[in-house]
């Protein structure tokens, strides 16, 4: 019986370690060219995801701001090198302009606290 319930268990952690893995993995896949515009989406959610996300500079940009259920202060976004300050939607995509970013420039974007950031940086 404990035995079981012991298996069970490490079976139940492995899966959640997957989960977890294949999510941290997906999560670099969020900057896509379209017809010569670059496009990064960052989750906001208790946090922003991914925290940093690696970008080319010198072409037209937008970040998209992703809210799924989100009731914290992630939702309260502020990007100083563009002068946004804004109260994402609860649910829903977020398009901000970026411009064309300059490579070596980084963007830093921060919850209205101070107390979450995330970084792009352009190469
Ligand atoms: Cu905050």
């Amino acid at each position: 019986m404990n035995k079981t319930v012991y298996i069970i268990i490490t079976l139940a952690l492995i899966v959640v370690i997957a989960i977890i893995f294949i999510g941290g993995t997906t999560s670099t896949q969020s900057v896509e060219i379209k017809d010569g515009v670059q496009y990064i989406t960052i989750d906001a959610k208790g946090g922003y995801s991914p925290q940093i996300t690696e970008a080319k500079g010198g072409i037209p940009t937008k970040l998209i701001m992703k809210t799924n259920g989100t009731y914290d202060c992630s939702a309260s976004l502020v990007i100083h090198s563009v002068g946004f300050q804004k109260i994402l939607p609860q649910t829903g995509e977020t398009e901000i302009d970026l411009g064309t970013p300059k490579a070596g420039v980084p963007l830093r974007g921060v919850c209205g606290m101070g107390m979450y950031s995330f970084q792009i940086n352009f190469s």
